[in-house]
């Protein structure tokens, strides 16, 4: 990070980073859908690469000069149809939002009808929310979980049978449990529907075989690169050949404008380091950390949404404690671990209140967190849950919290002068 240059003309913007990067270091990190980058991609998201105008796609731009641009895109693109072993890959969304809109503009007209998993039950706003472009444009049908936290796979069935979606979008942004990818492509099937798989919170569980994957099933599989693939913040299509002059088309001119060159150079970092042998190690310390967090957080007394976790998140519900989502995240602050609050299933409170906290294990593991940590953690948790108003114990835990932090530097090269 180049954070001297930054100093020498505005020190004020310099200083927050730094004040940040102050924050990272100093709080365990427990919102699932963040990781830390290695240094080599944080740094090909501040080149050169950056001032490059690329509208089109490689071979084919509107722009002269991107020849070197397009080597770049094209070996990004290479390298996550390896990862993923997929026909083709569009780079170019700039978020996993940007990437399901080109799905859905590409295959629906608006009032077209979808079924998509219900947010307040684990899904994402993109996936039919009334709040959201594909709530607003499409004719809307959820399926949710059942009392126990899971998807019920013969409900989903019976409202996509009912309800006659033409795509039908599975993943979640708060799911503890591994989807069935194969039971919903049998669902799509009896409902003559297309199959979008949303993998942003799993992608890098996928790519390393320790969640099955929707290749073979999905018609279109979206992601993000920030979230267990440890990339650069952005969003990738992945289809067969038949979608993949379609897919492009929706990207751009459909939806984007000039890609985000320097993204892509980071993205093509990203997917290098995930077809690494250590990658697939690191996914799967992330499973067995999120396992053990769950059983120490539960062996405290602490309920879990499904009871549990296959993969690196869990939901904490706090109904039995008669305490909100939006309390206990603002309180784990205090005791320095950030995590948000999230919607139980049925859950009484508004979306901004909420009865539950999400839990995910994919940043610390990046920091090297192990399993007798996690036991730390779950402990500092439950006793926060349980001694919320205790500032005293508070202060304490706080106190552990950094404790762990100082075992495990985060970014130890960048020096804060
Ligand atoms: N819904 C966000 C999350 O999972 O944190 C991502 O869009």
């Amino acid at each position: 990070m180049e954070i001297e240059k930054i100093k020498e003309f505005d020190n004020e913007i310099a200083e927050l980073i730094l004040k940040e990067l102050d924050r990272q270091r100093n709080t365990i990190e427990l919102i699932a859908s963040e990781n830390f980058t290695s240094p080599a991609v944080m740094a090909a998201c501040g080149t050169v690469a950056t001032n490059k105008y690329a509208e089109g796609k490689p071979g084919k731009r509107f722009y002269n000069g991107c020849e070197i641009i397009d080597e770049i895109e094209i070996m990004a693109q290479e390298r996550i149809k390896k990862l993923f072993g997929v026909e083709h890959a569009n780079v170019q969304p700039h978020s996993g939002a940007q990437a399901n809109m080109a799905v859905l503009l590409y295959i629906l007209k608006p009032g077209d009808k979808i079924l998509g998993m219900d947010l307040s039950n684990g899904g994402h706003l993109t996936h039919g929310s009334p709040a959201n472009f594909s709530g607003i444009y499409f004719d809307v049908a959820f399926y949710g979980v059942d009392n126990e936290g899971y998807i019920d796979y013969k409900e989903v069935e019976k409202i996509a049978l009912e309800h006659k979606p033409k795509l039908i979008i599975c993943g979640a942004s708060a799911y503890a449990r591994t989807i069935d990818f194969k039971k919903f492509k049998e669902i799509a099937d009896k409902a003559g529907a297309y199959l979008m798989a949303d993998i942003a919170h799993i992608a890098g569980l996928v790519a390393t075989g320790c969640h099955p994957s929707p290749i073979g099933y999905a018609d279109f599989i979206t992601t993000t690169t920030h979230k267990t693939l440890r990339g650069p913040r952005g969003g990738v299509v992945m289809c067969s050949q038949e979608h993949a002059a379609g897919i492009d088309k929706a990207v751009f001119p459909g939806i984007q404008g000039g890609p985000l060159e320097h993204i892509i150079a980071a993205k093509a970092v990203a997917f290098k380091e995930a077809l690494k042998p250590e990658f697939k190690e690191y996914s799967e310390n992330i499973v067995k950390n999120a396992k053990i967090l769950a059983q120490t957080l539960i062996a405290n007394g602490i309920d879990l949404v499904s009871g549990g976790t296959d993969n690196h998140l869990m939901i904490i519900d706090l109904r039995k404690f008669d305490k909100t989502g939006k309390d206990i995240s603002n309180i784990l602050e205090k005791v320095n671990i950030t995590a948000n609050k999230n919607t139980v299933p049925n859950d009484p409170k508004s979306p901004f209140i909420t009865s539950g906290v999400r839990l995910g294990t994919p940043a610390i593991t990046t920091r090297g967190f192990k399993e007798e940590d996690m036991k730390i953690i779950g402990e500092i948790i439950a006793e926060t849950i349980k001694n919320s108003e205790n500032e005293q114990k508070l202060a304490k835990l706080k106190e552990k919290s950094l404790e762990l932090c100082g075992k495990y530097p985060l970014y130890p090269d960048i020096v804060q002068t």
